[in-house]
């Protein structure tokens, strides 16, 4: 029963006593001793009163931020107020307490508001991002970006993302129910290993404060390598010249094709694929670097000219070709040969100057000047030797 009057009188005395709310609103960051507010004379109270009856600042918080100058009637800073500290995300932050006096006894509200200045800059958790990404990648492919932190509130925190250079990627935010800014990254035009193998991109946040303040993150991106490049002939048409009946071995030419890919994608294969029937008996490639050899004989007499076509693949089954035209250069490997076409066994004494006696065919199958045939005849013998078209007759 006697705790119940107690409890009455003391519920009594908390409604007459707080006669008094008052609010201060102050930026975070004031220095130690800063003015937070007149509050005696905002209470509506002199000195003296605050003096005698030993107002006093009354909080459950231990860590004390504001003090009061008895004497002056002043709340004043007494430790520089981190709001980022104290109230991390919130974005009303406030230091609640009471000024108590006595005789008589007095009690009032006072609230400071704690208002945030844009002293952090959006921050990435880490300095850089990797990714490896095909070339072969679709338009449209996302890749989820880190969000940046900016323990600053409202305008003051992350307002926008921006991500340079732009060529290949564009940004996209959503908002998702708790207000976090998912960040994505969204491949806008196909990526070229063979032109740019690694990219690197900056992403910046942004916060709204004045100044301004930001942060980056090195987005480092590998372009992993597709087969999209055929091999390529340095010339669509090659030229040799052999001289007929050349050692087995030697050495005709050399084609050669490059591949922009990586790797197997990007590695040669040589083959011949011809054409005439006997190119693959007279000569081979070899597959790795392209050097046409000999590996039959060649006879100018049966063939002056040949065309070989030979192919480049890559790996990845991408081909080119090129054709090697090989002309065979006469050597005089061949002696005129002499056939008597039609004779006469017996010869009248009497037979009158000019008589036919034999025709002889003189032929030598070498050409141009390793085919001329000269013809002579013993001296002093009563027959001479004439042309006629291409035969010589005695
Ligand atoms: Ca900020
Ligand atoms: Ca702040
Ligand atoms: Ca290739
Ligand atoms: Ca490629």
């Amino acid at each position: 029963m006697k705790r119940r009057v107690l409890l009455t009188f003391f519920s009594l005395f908390l409604i007459n006593s707080a006669i008094g709310q008052i609010s201060y609103s102050i930026p975070e960051e004031m220095p130690k001793g800063s003015l937070v507010g007149n509050i005696a004379h905002d209470l509506g109270l002199n000195t003296k009163r605050f003096v005698s009856g030993k107002a006093k600042i009354h909080t459950r918080n231990s860590l004390e931020y504001v003090e009061l100058n008895r004497e002056r009637g002043l709340l004043l800073v007494k430790e520089k107020i981190d709001r980022e500290a104290l109230c991390t995300e919130v974005t009303v932050c406030s230091l609640d307490f009471q000024i108590i006096l006595e005789n008589p006894i007095e009690f009032y509200t006072v609230t400071v508001q704690i208002t945030d200045i844009n002293d952090n800059a959006p921050t990435f958790e880490k300095s850089e991002k990797h990714f490896k990404i095909s070339e072969s990648a679709s338009p449209g492919v996302k890749f989820v970006l880190e969000r940046a932190v900016d323990h600053d509130v409202g305008i003051n925190g992350v307002q926008k993302y921006d991500l340079k250079p732009s060529h290949n990627f564009a940004l996209k935010l959503h908002n998702n129910p708790r207000d976090n800014k998912n960040v994505e990254m969204v491949l806008q035009k196909p990526l070229d290993r063979e032109t740019e193998a690694e990219i690197n991109l900056i992403l910046t946040a942004v916060d709204g404060g004045d100044p301004q303040m930001s942060g980056t993150m090195l987005i480092i991106i590998t372009v992993l390598d597709a087969n999209d490049n055929a091999p390529r002939f340095t010339q669509q048409e090659y030229k040799a010249a052999l001289h007929e009946n050349s050692p087995i071995g030697t050495v005709v030419a050399s084609v050669a094709a490059s591949d922009a890919d990586q790797g197997s994608y990007g590695k040669i294969t040589y083959s011949i694929t011809s054409t005439q029937a006997n190119v693959r008996k007279i000569f081979q490639i070899n597959e790795q670097n392209g050097e046409v050899s000999l590996i039959g004989n060649i006879d100018f007499e049966k063939n002056k000219l040949f065309e070989i076509i030979i192919r480049a693949s890559d790996d990845g089954g991408l081909t080119d070709s090129c054709k090697l035209i090989v002309e065979v250069e006469d050597i005089n490997d061949n002696k005129p040969e002499i056939s008597i076409m039609s004779k006469s066994n017996v010869i009248s004494e009497d037979a009158g100057v000019n008589t036919v006696v034999t025709v002889i065919n003189i032929e030598d199958i070498d050409s141009g000047e390793n085919g001329k045939v000269k013809c002579f005849i013993t001296e002093n013998m009563p027959f001479v030797l004439k042309m006629s078209t291409n035969n010589f007759t005695v």
